[in-house]
């Protein structure tokens, strides 16, 4: 298992200097507390000059583990869920913009917070089907590249569907393409899963995983809290998992701490 944590560039603010540059930091930190690679939080991911931040990794000898696509409905409000036919479509349009970045630096694109959330004039129903046309679009443009999808189950308390694992495995299923896979992540599962089954459901369904975000029950460092990461991730280890485990948390003292303090949490478990 490959360990890499949640970073953005700021592509929006930056230069092109600077991205290089904040870029290279990350990589030369990050390394040398033993990460095999980062995952990157972005907006306008075609905004970033993509030959640079290969070269710079390649440099390092370092992955982008993954895209997380969430701000796209954050701060555009663009979904894929979305009652509004037109916002749907810049929804998939950004999608686009992020698999083409993710194909030129082999990572893989999230879905996760992109789905939205309805309002007034939607419902659960009509906005499972909105999420199941718009995905099956993303899935013929993730297909088109050969990059993978990762979908994201997320606590009810951030969106509206597709809450836990097995509708989400269900989903899956439905769309029947290659190149959607599931991204678990362990403070949703804290928030969501019946904690009596958990362990032995996950051992049945370590297949359809594709990549796995670590956060403790207070979504600050693994470690800080009472989730058991030691039965979590052995089930991971022991199915032959080789994908990524990427810390995603409040960064609360500091980027720089929860980096080393996760890294050294991890490690110890991933030995014994
Ligand atoms: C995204 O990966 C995620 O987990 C959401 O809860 C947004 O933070
Ligand atoms: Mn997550």
């Amino acid at each position: 298992m490959k360990l890499s944590i949640v970073s953005g560039l700021n592509e929006i603010r930056n230069t092109q200097d600077e991205i290089s540059k904040n870029f290279s930091k990350l990589c030369e930190f990050l390394k040398s507390i033993n990460y095999d690679g980062i995952e990157l939080s972005l907006l306008e991911p075609e905004k970033i000059d993509v030959k640079r931040i290969n070269e710079i990794k390649d440099s390092y000898d370092f992955e982008i583990s993954a895209i997380g696509t969430g701000s796209t409905y954050i701060r555009f409000g663009y979904s894929l869920g979305h009652q509004n036919e037109d916002i749907r479509k810049n929804a998939i349009k950004r999608i686009k913009e992020y698999v083409n970045f993710a194909h030129e630096i082999q990572s893989k694109v999230i879905i996760g917070l992109i789905r939205g959330r309805f309002n007034f004039e939607s419902n659960s129903k009509k906005e499972k089907s909105n999420i199941k046309s718009s995905l099956k679009e993303c899935c013929r443009i993730a297909e088109n590249s050969g990059v993978i999808l990762l979908f994201e189950p997320i606590n009810r308390f951030e969106i509206d569907s597709y809450n836990t694992i097995s509708e989400s495995i269900e989903l899956i299923n439905e769309m029947g393409s290659g190149n959607l896979k599931l991204l678990l992540d362990s403070y949703h599962i804290h928030l969501e899963e019946d904690p009596g089954f958990i362990w032995d459901y996950l051992e049945e369904i370590t297949d359809y995983v594709s990549h796995i975000h670590l956060a403790d029950c207070t979504r600050r460092a693994p470690g800080t809290g009472h989730f058991d990461f030691r039965t979590f991730l052995n089930i991971f280890n022991s199915a032959g998992y080789k994908d990524f485990a990427s810390i995603e948390t409040i960064m609360k003292p500091s980027f720089e701490e929860v980096a080393s303090e996760s890294s050294e949490y991890l490690r110890l478990i991933l030995k014994s």
